[in-house]
């Protein structure tokens, strides 16, 4: 594999020279060892969920075409699909709980490393869900809008939906989610479901298994958008905010600290105590004092927030550390590769654990809690001074890259941009632009990254195809990681690659909230779990219209998805309502009935379906095919 193959990104294809003259492998290696991959994993006609199999299903000879006990490739893809759906529901609301058990704790007076930063947005949330806020103080309310958070995680009535589904939601989409059978009532108990209903000998009809994986992505919306709403409650709501991108941000005089996985309750305070302690790593011999970075969605976190450079995505984490000058990686759960222990020792870099339930064999762990959070984060960064003097200079390779980004777009940040054109009605700007044709349709950027695709190649290409288009662009996750350390969230890139309707709505509103020039070509709405800004913004919409999600000329992509969380996103934005394009192959193709459910029935139910197409060109041109029949449909 040619390093041009590995990424786009040129300071990061220096680090893989390095990583090699280093003897370090990297996630581009372990990948070549890998091949080729089976290709029974491949399509998913491999079950292992009975020790009766392993049970392989033979898509093309004479070999067995269902498993020992009996079930179809349909009800095999199926399950395992539901599976990840699952899976990633899980993740994000786990980290949603945390969020809200933190909250909680503050509104019982039991977290002091903590506070409400943006009272405002409480009383907004308190507000959407149905708490009156007369006479209580703030505090109070906390209590009150973490109890009825938790509530979509314990709540037994069935036929009572998720508050914060049912609440973020145009009334359209709820009932048809409902009436679909496709609306959980509770978060746990769906992710349970999913798990019970494809144990051996239960659901044993693909498009039942299908829906209920649905409704998993939908408990999977459910937990990110009350994460993303109490966290900003607690840290602050994003403004645009101007910083830089890539790996060039580590600074060789100074102790660089990187934040890396998903969870701001940690990285928030490792950013506090960072200031505070700064002196300190000034006498410990760096001129510069402590740097931090962010890696993956903390780093999107404390980027959109505080303006904390991210140094870079997913794929390429392993390489923060070949530059020989980051003094540690501190990682709480979420899409860190086990193997940067192994690089990190090739360095001088402490691998620093933080979550009971995510360590790393041979890393370093300091127990995060959120009681005693700063005494944590100060270990932390003590733990980092410390390795600065271990440091091995002729090992020093920082990429001479320094890429501005602007970041920070919440719903917020952009209904206030589009107040300074329309005061009184802030969204009319944006949705008579979309009328009138300079702006075609929006698109979402969420995901990863994955060997299967040269990193960040399918967000650029297929991002400077439908800003040409005029299609405005938004985007969160790796894929704003790709898109801001690739300079697309710049003014220049605006000026360089929009088509001329999209270039005139971005300096308009650009100038009138007085940034001296358009808005960045791509906005930065934020780490995976803001996808729920998007949909925010989207609503928004179809209620000032009248119309459902569905109707919108809105598409999602993930040309580069790889993790059971990107599955759960990509499949609620077609539960939402949106065409919605993934880049990788998925491993359901050893089901013609999946693949055309999720490819073409879904349209019927939800309006939304998903557009599996590799080649980036095609992609950019079918989500624009997607866009041109939402439009249509809306008779403009
Ligand atoms: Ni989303 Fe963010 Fe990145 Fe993929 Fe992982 S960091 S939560 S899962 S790899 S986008
Ligand atoms: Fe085989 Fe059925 Fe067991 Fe899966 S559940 S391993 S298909 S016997």
């Amino acid at each position: 594999m040619l390093d041009t193959q590995k990424t786009i990104n040129v300071g990061e294809r220096e680090l893989i020279k390095v990583a090699k003259r280093d003897n370090v492998t990297t996630v581009w290696d372990r990948y070549e060892a890998m091949q080729p991959q089976c290709g029974f994993g491949q399509t998913g006609l491999c079950c292992r969920f009975c020790w009766k199999g392993p049970c392989r299903i033979d898509p093309l000879g004479n070999g067995p075409k269902v498993g020992i006990c009996g079930a179809t490739a349909d009800v095999i893809v199926a399950r395992q699909l539901i599976r990840m759906q699952a899976a990633g529901a899980a993740s994000h609301s786990e980290h949603g709980r945390h969020i809200a058990l933190t909250l909680l704790e503050v509104g019982e007076g039991k977290a002091p490393s903590y506070r409400i930063k943006d009272e405002q947005k409480l009383l907004d949330v308190a507000s959407m869900l149905d708490i009156s806020t007369d006479n209580k103080d703030i505090v109070q309310v906390a209590k009150e809008v973490a109890l009825k958070t938790l509530e979509d995680y314990s709540r037994q009535d069935a036929k009572h939906p998720c508050n914060w589904a049912l609440k973020t939601l145009p009334e359209k989409r709820s009932n048809s989610l409902i009436r679909n059978d496709i609306m959980p009532h509770n978060i746990d108990a769906t992710v349970a479901g999913v798990l019970a209903r494809t144990h051996v000998g239960c659901d044993s009809d693909a498009e039942n298994i299908i829906l209920g994986g649905l409704k998993a992505a939908m408990a999977d919306y459910t937990g990110m958008s009350l994460s993303t709403n109490l966290s900003d409650v607690l840290f602050g709501t994003p403004n645009p905010v101007v910083t830089k991108a890539s790996l060039g941000v580590v600074k060789e005089d100074a102790v660089n600290i990187a934040v890396h996985g998903h969870n701001p309750l940690l990285s928030e305070i490792v950013c506090d105590m960072a200031s505070e302690m700064n002196d300190k790593a000034i006498s410990a011999g760096a001129p510069k004092g402590i740097n931090i970075m962010g890696i993956c969605c903390t780093g999107n976190e404390v980027m959109m927030r505080r303006g904390v450079p991210l140094a870079t995505n997913y794929l390429s984490q392993e390489l923060a550390i070949v530059t020989g000058a980051l003094e540690a990686m501190v990682v709480d759960v979420q899409c860190i590769m086990p193997s940067i222990q192994k690089v990190g020792e090739s360095y001088h870099t402490e691998i620093i654990t933080t979550m009971p339930d995510n360590k790393i064999t041979g890393a370093t762990h300091v127990e995060f809690d959120e009681h005693t959070a700063k005494e944590s984060a100060k270990k932390i960064i003590n733990l980092a001074i410390d390795a600065y003097a271990k440091r091995d200079k002729s090992k020093i390779n920082i990429p001479d890259q320094s890429v501005t980004a602007i970041a920070g777009f919440s719903a917020e940040a952009i209904v206030s941009a589009l107040s300074k054109v329309d005061k009184k009605d802030p969204l009319k700007p944006l949705i008579d632009n979309i009328v009138n044709g300079n702006i075609q349709g929006i698109v979402l950027f969420a995901g990863c990254n994955s060997t299967q695709v040269t990193q960040d190649s399918g967000y650029v290409t297929i991002a400077k195809e439908l800003a040409k288009k005029n299609v405005l662009l938004l985007a969160t996750g790796c894929g704003a990681g790709a898109l801001s350390k690739n300079g697309l969230m710049t003014q220049e890139a605006t000026n360089e690659y929009a088509g001329e309707g999209l270039k005139a709505v971005l300096t308009a509103v650009g100038e009138a909230a007085g940034l001296n020039g358009p808005l960045p070509l791509v906005l930065h709405m934020g780490s995976c779990v803001d996808n729920s800004r998007a949909i925010t913004v989207a609503t928004a919409i179809a209620n000032k219209l009248g119309v459902d999600l569905s109707d919108l000329p809105v598409v999602a992509s993930a040309p580069e998805a790889m993790s059971e969380k990107a599955v759960a996103i990509a499949s609620w934005a077609v539960a939402l309502g949106f065409p919605t394009h993934i880049g990788t192959v998925p491993q359901i193709k050893g089901s013609k009935f999946v693949t055309e459910y999720l490819t073409q029935t879904t349209k019927d139910i939800t309006g939304g379906y998903f557009i599996a197409e590799t080649n980036q060109s095609n992609a950019a041109e079918k989500m624009f095919e997607a866009i041109q029949e939402k439009r249509k449909g809306l008779g403009i």
